[in-house]
Formats: C-alpha cells, sequence, structure tokens
C-alpha cells in the first residue's frame, strides 16, 4: 500500500516535471477497465470437473505424544476421488488450504468444495470432538499439488499436501 502510494506520488511529480506536455491524452478521455463485464461474468464453473469415482480417501487429523499430525501427511488422490478428514485426537483441528499461488478460479472451487463445512476463505470448520469432520469432493479441483495446514497447529507444524493426478 504505502509502496503504491509512493509510487503514485512519484509518477504525479514526473509528470508535473516534464511540464504541461499537451501531447497527453486528457484524463476525462481514458476508458474505465472492464472489471464490471468480469464481475458480471455468468456463474458457470470455472474449473473444468469430473465425474466423481466413489473413492474416498481418509485424512487422519491426530495431537499426542507423537506430535499434532494430518495421517497419512502427503496423499495422491484422482481428481474426482473425496477425502474425509477426520478428527480424532489433540483437538481442536481444521483444514486450511494454502493461497500460495492457487488462481482465484481454484481457490473459488475449493471454496464451493468446503461447502457446508466451509468456515472462512479455503478453511473448514474447526473440530472439537472424536470423529467430527468433513468430506470434500474433488471432482472440481485441477489436478495439482495442495498444500494444506491445521491453523491452531500450524506452528507446530501441522501441515500435509494433497496430490490431485
Ligand atoms: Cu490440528
Amino acid at each position: 500500500m504505502q509502496f503504491k502510494g509512493l509510487a503514485l506520488v512519484a509518477s504525479a511529480l514526473m509528470f508535473a516535471a516534464c511540464g504541461g506536455g499537451s501531447d497527453v491524452a486528457p484524463a476525462g478521455d481514458a476508458t474505465p477497465a472492464p472489471a464490471a463485464d468480469a464481475a458480471a461474468a455468468p456463474a458457470t464453473p470455472a474449473v473444468a470437473g469430473v465425474p466423481a469415482t466413489g473413492t474416498v480417501h481418509e485424512v487422519k487429523m491426530l495431537g499426542d505424544d507423537k506430535g499434532y499430525r494430518f495421517e497419512p501427511a502427503n496423499l495422491t488422490i484422482k481428481q474426482g476421488d473425496a477425502v474425509k478428514f477426520v478428527a480424532l485426537s489433540g483437538f481442536p483441528h481444521n483444514v486450511a488450504f494454502d493461497a500460495g499461488t492457487l488462481s482465484a478460479d481454484v481457490k473459488a472451487a475449493i471454496n464451493d468444495a468446503l461447502g457446508a463445512a466451509r468456515m472462512g476463505d479455503l478453511q473448514s470448520n474447526m473440530y472439537m470432538n472424536p470423529n467430527e469432520g468433513f468430506t470434500m469432493s474433488f471432482s472440481n479441483i485441477p489436478p495439482g499439488t495442495y498444500s494444506i495446514n491445521c491453523t491452531p497447529h500450524l506452528a507446530m507444524n501441522m501441515r500435509g499436501v494433497i496430490t490431485v493426478q
């Protein structure tokens, strides 16, 4: 924010320093960026989906004398599979996807897939009791590598990776 402000000030100063050249188009002629069109885009899914395979993989969310962890911490699935996250010990746990370099479309697909289990952007609800959790379909999540973590135990390195093939 601060850099942007400085840059604007700097470019305004440079513009002024150029000495009122009239070959620059007046501000009134500037055409607005087509942001409104993008915002009004139809609600069709931007991420290509595949039919569900019916395969559900279980990832346990654990905390005990071996530490806080997803088990397995590294999981490879096919697009169309689902993952059931279940909290078993060491509560509370959640599942938060790292935004990283994910595109806006992929983030939207993850939020959609979290569905009723979504508590915030790219984050599931918090689970406090044994056997609580949720099942998430990866039908609309494109192939790629997705890093997840548990917000309450991020400092204890409770992290995982889900690879979608
Ligand atoms: Cu946790």
